[in-house]
């Protein structure tokens, strides 16, 4: 293939409409600081996502990192996945939290809710699962734990955006979910996230949080960071809402013309539609066992990549084989997510990849079978 194909590409509104959003930041010289734009978009995710209390970030990290502080979670040990991106780990560790790594679910590769209570200590504080893919954690088992060990729920939720479990938006979920809408997300904003939350109390201190800790001119009770969402995301936000439900339309096109080539090959572990799940098609992995299917993912990489075809090895590393804990964790101790990793790939999936290029991607891949 002469042309390059990234494995996604972001999604983005009519030149002019973008435009027509932002022209009125022109008179009023309002850029920031939960701005028209800010409340707006706020109230319309509201009703999106169908969430009871919803705040909106600077991006997803930074709602992990505050959503932990918001918890008053300072000591002591999260139980979470390490098949995810950087942040999730991060957020934990860079509050001086623990991170306590528990197995993934061989089908769905979120956490394993039946391996959590092994790893519960006295010492043990929250669990912070990843809905990764958009494949959506035992939500049940989860809360029963919970509930049980008096224990907060954080769901990193970066990839669920719209999603619903039977019939009811997944921000409902735990104490908080965390959404992402980066530029590489099924809805994006440029950079942005937002978190939807149970408790009022929990509400008050994340907008605090996300403000230098402010509570009014002249009282700072708080330690806060700088997490505000600016008014020309909050507009792109605006715009590619509007967008959302035809881009999800065009999503599922794609997935299911990947679905007629590689459904059924043997040796090739594809995503599973979820019992009670809407999905928002968000990524699309394959997992290769390299003694069935005749090669392995790196091999499947590699001719991709020759043909100008940037699939991702998202996620490999584990979070717990970083560089930068080297000697702290031992990944050996989650089997089931050392294997996905090392075989998965998440192929090209945006809105407008033509259906072409997916059957050239599928007939790349099916070469080494
Ligand atoms: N939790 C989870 C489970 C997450 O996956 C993430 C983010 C977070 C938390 C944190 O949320 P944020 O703080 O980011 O809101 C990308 C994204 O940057 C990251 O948001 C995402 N997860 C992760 C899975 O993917 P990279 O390092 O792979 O991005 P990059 O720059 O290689 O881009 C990937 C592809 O996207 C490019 O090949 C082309 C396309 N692209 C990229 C950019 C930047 C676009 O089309 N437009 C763009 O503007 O991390």
């Amino acid at each position: 293939m002469d042309k390059k194909i990234l494995v996604t590409r972001s999604s983005i509104p009519p030149f002019k409409e973008y435009i027509d959003e932002i022209s009125d930041i022109w008179e009023s010289h309002w850029m920031t600081n939960m701005g028209e734009k800010h409340q707006k978009l706020q109230a319309e995710l509201k009703g999106y996502l169908g969430a009871d209390n919803i705040d909106l970030l600077v991006n997803g990290h930074m709602a992990l990192e505050l959503s932990l502080q918001a918890l008053g979670l300072s000591e002591g040990e999260v139980i979470t996945t390490p098949f995810t991106f950087a942040s999730t780990t991060h957020a934990i560790v860079r509050n001086g939290l623990e991170p306590v790594f528990c197995d993934i679910d061989p089908v769905t590769f979120t956490i394993d809710a039946d391996k959590i209570e092994d790893l519960i200590t006295d010492k043990t504080v929250a669990i912070l699962p990843v809905h990764v893919y958009g494949h959506i954690c035992d939500i049940e088992k989860i809360e029963d734990i919970a509930k049980r060990h008096n224990l907060k729920v954080v769901y990193d939720a970066a990839h669920a955006f719209g999603e619903t479990y039977k019939g009811v938006g997944v921000g409902n979920f735990g104490d908080v979910s965390c959404f992402s809408f980066h530029a590489t997300k099924v809805y994006n904003t440029i950079e942005g996230g937002a978190v939807c939350y149970r408790d009022k109390k929990f509400g008050t201190l994340i907008y605090q949080l996300k403000n230098f800790g402010i509570k009014n001119e002249e009282v700072v009770d708080g330690i806060g960071a700088n997490a505000k969402m600016n008014e020309f995301c909050a507009a792109m936000g605006l715009c590619n809402l509007r967008h959302l439900d035809e881009e999800i339309a065009k999503r599922k096109k794609v997935v299911e013309r990947y679905r007629q080539h590689l459904e059924n090959i043997k040796g090739l572990q594809l995503a599973v539609a979820q019992k009670g799940v809407t999905t928002n098609y968000a990524y699309f992995p394959a997992v290769f066992d390299e003694s069935v299917f005749g090669e392995g993912r790196d091999d499947v990489f590699k001719r991709l990549a020759d043909n100008g075809i940037g699939a991702r090895k998202y996620f490999y590393p584990l979070t717990n084989s970083f560089d930068c804990f080297e000697g702290r964790f031992d990944a050996s101790k989650t089997p089931v997510a050392m294997q996905i990793s090392k075989r998965v790939l998440t192929l090209p999936l945006y809105a407008d990849l033509a259906l072409e290029d997916v059957d050239n991607i599928c007939r790349i891949i099916l070469e080494g079978h």
